[in-house]
Order: structure tokens, then sequence, then C-alpha cells
């Protein structure tokens, strides 16, 4: 039988391309997102593959997490796979200049969205004694940079959580994969520079970033591993990437 996948944040980058690679295998998708009109266009493609539904709610506010998820119609209740991938940075600066809004954005969304949505499907999951977590941290988790406390301190807390998740979870046969990529050309800067382009195309200028399916890719190598084999924690860096910050440019 088909198995079922919760993706949040697939309305672009890795999340889109994750919806895009599990429909290829034959996955069945609920997908994720604030922004309406790209689920709707989202799912008309890929219902030409796989089933797919639809679930519009921002993961900072817990009760949207919670209504929106119970409101699936009983065919959809049944979760295999859950893809934690919602998140952002917004703002890049020296900590005594961040912004509360900022701040206030990136635990929202990276950490407690991730909780939220977490806490919403675990039940079923423990229920049905299986299921598989994919959590996208960053090499922002691992390490930290200059002018990134906030944002990088986020994505350590979902490296701890996803620690936290497989000692807590191993007992009922749901596996937990970390997935920490480098730079990925998304809209990820262009959310992170409150859309100024400019500024965005820089980020990546001189060398050959992952792109979305790069990641995906390794999604679906670790959904798609045989019973008996967890893989755990992924770093995946563009092959001119050293470091958070030391990439090698042209
Ligand atoms: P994008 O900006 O392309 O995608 C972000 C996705 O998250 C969008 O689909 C957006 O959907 C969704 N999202 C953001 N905030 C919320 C929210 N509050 N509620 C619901 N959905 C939300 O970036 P990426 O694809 O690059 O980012 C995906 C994940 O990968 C993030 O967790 C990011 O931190 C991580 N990452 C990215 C890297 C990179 O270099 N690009 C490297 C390492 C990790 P919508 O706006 O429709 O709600
Ligand atoms: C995204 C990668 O290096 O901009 O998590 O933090 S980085």
């Amino acid at each position: 039988m088909s198995k079922t996948a919760l993706i949040t944040g697939a309305t672009s980058g890795i999340g889109l391309a994750t919806a895009q690679a599990f429909a290829e295998i034959n996955i069945n998708l609920i997908l994720c997102g604030r922004r309406q009109d790209r689920l709707e266009e989202i799912q008309k493609e890929l219902s030409k593959k796989v089933k797919v539904t639809t679930l519009n709610f921002d993961v900072r506010n817990n009760q949207e997490v919670v209504h929106a998820i119970s409101s699936l119609a009983e065919e959809w209740k049944t979760i295999d796979l859950l893809v934690n991938n919602a998140g952002n940075a917004h703002g890049l600066s020296p900590i005594q200049d961040g912004d509360l809004a900022d701040w206030d954005a990136m635990i929202d969304g990276n950490v407690k969205g991730l909780l939220y949505v977490s806490k919403a499907i675990l039940p079923g999951m423990i229920k049905q004694q299986s299921g598989h977590i994919v959590n996208i941290s960053s090499i922002a988790g691992k390490e930290t940079y200059a002018n990134g406390a906030v944002y990088c301190a986020s994505k350590k807390a979902v490296e701890a959580i996803s620690e936290g998740m497989r000692l807590d979870l191993t007992q009922h046969r749901i596996k937990i994969t970390n997935i920490a990529p480098g730079a990925v050309e998304t809209e990820f800067s262009l959310v992170r520079f409150q859309g100024d382009r400019e500024k965005a195309k820089k980020v990546y200028e001189g060398f050959q970033p992952l792109q979305a399916n790069d990641i995906a890719d390794a999604i679906v190598y670790a959904v798609t591993a045989p019973a008996h084999v967890t893989i755990a924690d992924l770093l995946i860096y563009p092959a001119a990437q050293a470091g958070p910050t030391t990439i090698y440019r042209k």
C-alpha cells in the first residue's frame, strides 16, 4: 500500500522538491504552507501522479496546527512520514542589532513550529507503532557563524530535538532522520534579506550551490532505507563549501 507523507513548507525550495520526489516514488502527499495559491498549483501538478491534499496553516500558531491536522479526512489520518521542513532565517546581523520580530519568527517557526506539528502527528504514529520523521536542520545547527546567533540557535535546537526524539521514539518503532544542509539555492536568502534580490543573489555567486532536489534526494534515500536501517544524521555541503562561512568562490 502507498505511504502518506506530511511535508511542512511544501510551497517552495526543499519542501517542494521533496514533494515532487515523493510523488515519483508513489508516496501520497499532505502538503502544508501558508501560500494558498502555491498549494493549489502544486496540488494540481502532483495529483497527476499520487493522491494529494493540502493544509494551509502557520506552524507558529498551535491552534491553527491542531485545527488543520485534526480536520484531515479519515483516509489521510494514517501518516507514515513527517518532513519537518518549514522554516527560514530572518536577518543577518550582530546580536546587539538583532530585531525582536526576526528573533520571534525564527524561534517560533523553526523550533516551536516543528514541535507543534510533531505533537499533532505523534499520537497517530505511536498508535501505529511505526513512522519516520525527517527534521531539516542546517550546518547552522552544527556550527555557529557571526551575525547568525539566533538562526543558529534555532537550528541547534532542531539538532537537540532530533536526538531527543530518537531517544524517546525508537521504542515505538519511529525513525528519526536529521538532515543538515549547507548552502542551498532556494527562496531562503530572499526571505532572510526581506525580498532584496541583489543581496540574495550574492549568497550563491561564484560557486555551484546545492539545489533543493539534492536535499530531496537525501530525504528519499533516508525514507527508503530498509526497515532495519536508520539514517540518523546527514550533513550535506555543496562541493565548494567546507564550513558554515567557508565557501571557495571563483
Ligand atoms: P524556502 O524559503 O524556499 O522555503 C521555506 C518554506 O517554509 C516555504 O514553503 C514556506 O512556506 C515555509 N514556511 C516558512 N515559515 C513558515 C511558517 N511560519 N508557517 C508555515 N510554513 C512556513 O527555504 P528552504 O527550502 O531553503 O528552507 C526549508 C528548510 O531548510 C528551512 O527549515 C531552512 O532553515 C532549511 N535550510 C535551508 C538551507 C538553505 O541554504 N536554503 C540550508 C540549511 C537548512 P509559506 O511561505 O507558503 O508558508
Ligand atoms: C541555511 C544555511 O549557512 O545560511 O541554514 O545558515 S546558512
